[in-house]
């Protein structure tokens, strides 16, 4: 059996690479083109394969460690087959790995005053061609990301694309800060050294006219992280106007993973953005990958509604730096803020919402509640609007059942609920909340009000209890002690109907004969209408317009 030391290939001239992952163990073995180690520069993560199957010997490198060409990964003991076979050129000679150079050689001396001179001609601004630099002797190397587009102001550095060949994964930065122009390239194309990606108008480092006072290339543009195509790199005069300096901070970095991860994860459709790295620096490896498959697979529908904002795949609002336009103080939002946005983002994302509204006449109702409320004096229990309203309500669930029930969980049923339970949205200062009245079939205007009272007061105080705002059937949003009119209020799902109500106002109303003034209540009824037909939903409405504007009908 054969032993040879497995060593490191030529890193485009790089010294010192950090070892970031060790893929393999001691005694392991491996497979020809297995991956051994991972390497890491600044600009590129490769991985070093294996040249030959065999068995791995001693290890001489662990995380964390610099490396340089020709230092010694591990023995490897050639299996019989592999052994017999020429001796693997990498056990001399290793083999280039695709990695690509992690930072440029220093340009050459007479591309340095090339260039210079040309800066100095230049005018205000500048127009860079960039290239393909030297990737490691590779052709035809597949570009997998674009970073930025025309018009995108970049910093000197900043990664424009993401190549990766079977063995590395390579950012190619930005040679100078400039404004992107004429991006020659999309995800799919395959480019090899000198190929050009696009060109950079460069805003002049300083304003005074060139002609008198020729500035020198500034640090940025010397010290340029392109090698090669620097000697070649044009340097022209631009007709544009000089362009305010450049501000734009770097986008954020594409997900940080090896070639084998991310060819993992494009077979599985998976954007790495969404996957958490757990290897070192938060780099994402493939059991990353799988568990977040696993993950999402397993996901129950619970678990999908539990993410506040998105859901169904849609596109996230992007963030935007407010900064940029002024002072922003930032305010946590409370806990019941972030519960109910993510119950109402679910259910206005579920639920197909139709809002019917109408004006209720509730002169009647609101004298008789008026002149109750005075018999009763400072200390009785004051009968609400809300309590008449959740009455109605109830009275109008029971000849109207569809608007009493939910949607089964395969959507294929009714289940139509034969007891009455009604939810009030209660404006808290932390946030909406929704208590629960109980079986409202049962109780009389006076109970439903106490119970009302009660419930608000506790929602105020923060102590209403998981019990108190659970089973509800139907949902009332008052906005009638605030003001406004109608609205459209959200289906507190799984429920399939809520009632808005806005403030009462005397309006000039046609009796027939002539312009009457009643108080008409708008009212916003939303309802689900994959459960409620249109025809049903006015039906309902018309019926608590009844209802409301003549209270006897509840003793029917
Ligand atoms: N038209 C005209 N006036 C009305 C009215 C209406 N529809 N509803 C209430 N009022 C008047 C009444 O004069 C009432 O006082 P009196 O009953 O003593 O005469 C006064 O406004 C106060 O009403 P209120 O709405 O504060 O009290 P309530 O008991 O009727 O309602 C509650 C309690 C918890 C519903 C209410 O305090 C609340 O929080 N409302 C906001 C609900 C909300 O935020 N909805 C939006 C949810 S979606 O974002």
């Amino acid at each position: 059996m054969s032993t040879f030391e497995v060593k490191i290939p030529d890193l485009g001239g790089h010294d010192n690479v950090p070892v970031i992952e060790v893929l393999v163990s001691e005694g392991e073995a491996v497979e020809a083109e297995q991956p051994l180690i991972v390497l890491e520069s600044d600009k590129a993560t490769m991985e070093v394969p294996a040249p030959k199957a065999g068995t791995v010997g001693k290890l001489t490198v662990k995380v964390g460690d610099n490396v340089s060409a020709g230092s010694v990964i591990c023995t490897l003991e050639l299996t019989p087959a592999t052994a017999t076979e020429k001796p693997a050129p990498s056990a001399e000679k290793p083999a280039a790995p695709s990695a690509p150079p992690a930072a440029a050689p220093e340009k050459p001396a007479a591309a340095q005053a090339a260039a210079a001179t040309a800066a100095a001609a230049a005018a205000a601004t500048q127009t860079l061609d960039v290239r393909i630099p030297d990737i490691g002797g590779h052709d035809n190397v597949p570009v997998i990301e674009i970073l930025v587009a025309d018009g995108d102001v970049v910093a000197q550095d900043q990664p424009l694309l993401v190549m990766e060949s079977d063995k590395a994964t390579m950012e190619m930065p930005a040679p100078a800060a400039g404004t992107v122009q004429g991006f020659a390239l999309k995800v799919g194309s395959t480019v090899s050294q000198g190929d050009l990606v696009c060109q950079l108008i460069k805003a002049a480092s300083a304003p005074a006219p060139a002609a008198t006072a020729p500035t020198a290339p500034t640090a940025a543009e010397s010290a340029t992280t392109l090698p090669g195509p620097s000697a070649t790199r044009s340097v022209l005069e631009s007709d544009t106007a000089p362009q305010a300096p450049i501000t734009t901070a770097r986008p954020e970095t594409p997900p940080y993973a090896g070639p084998a991860t991310r060819q993992f994860a494009r077979k599985l459709g998976v954007d790495l953005v969404q996957v958490s790295g757990s290897g070192a620096r938060g780099r994402i490896v493939i059991e990353d990958v799988q568990a977040f498959v696993k993950q999402r697979l397993q996901q129950p529908a619970a678990a999908i509604a539990n993410a506040p904002m998105l859901g169904g795949g849609i596109p996230p609002i992007p963030a935007v730096d407010f900064s940029a336009f002024g002072t922003v103080d930032e305010k946590p939002l409370a806990r019941i803020r972030k519960l109910s946005a993510a119950h109402l983002s679910r259910a206005w994302l579920n639920i197909p919402h139709v809002t019917q509204t109408d004006d209720a006449d509730i002169t009647e109702l609101e004298a008789f509640r008026q002149d109750h409320n005075r018999a009763l004096g400072k200390d009785g229990n004051k009968l609400t609007l809300l309590a008449f309203m959740v009455k109605a309500v109830a009275s109008a669930l029971k000849a109207y059942p569809e608007f009493n029930s939910s949607l089964s969980a395969d959507g294929g049923s009714l289940l139509m609920k034969q007891y009455c339970n009604i939810g009030f949205a209660a404006d808290t200062p932390n946030g909406l909340v929704v208590p629960v009245v109980r079986d409202v079939w049962r109780k009389g205007l006076r109970d439903i009000a106490a119970d009302c009272a009660q419930l608000a007061q506790k929602a105020r105080d923060g102590k209403l209890s998981a019990d108190d705002m659970r089973g509800g059937c139907f949902s009332i949003s008052s906005l009638g002690g605030i003001g406004g009119g109608y609205f459209t209020p959200i289906v507190n799902a799984p429920e399939v109907g809520i009632l808005g109500v806005s403030k009462a106002v005397m309006k000039p109303v046609w009796d027939g004969q002539a312009f009457v003034p009643r108080l008409m209540c708008p009212l916003s009824l939303s309802y689900d209408h994959r459960v409620i037909d249109g025809a049903y939903a006015a039906r309902f409405m018309v019926h608590l317009g009844e209802l409301l504007a003549d209270l006897r009908r509840l003793l029917l």
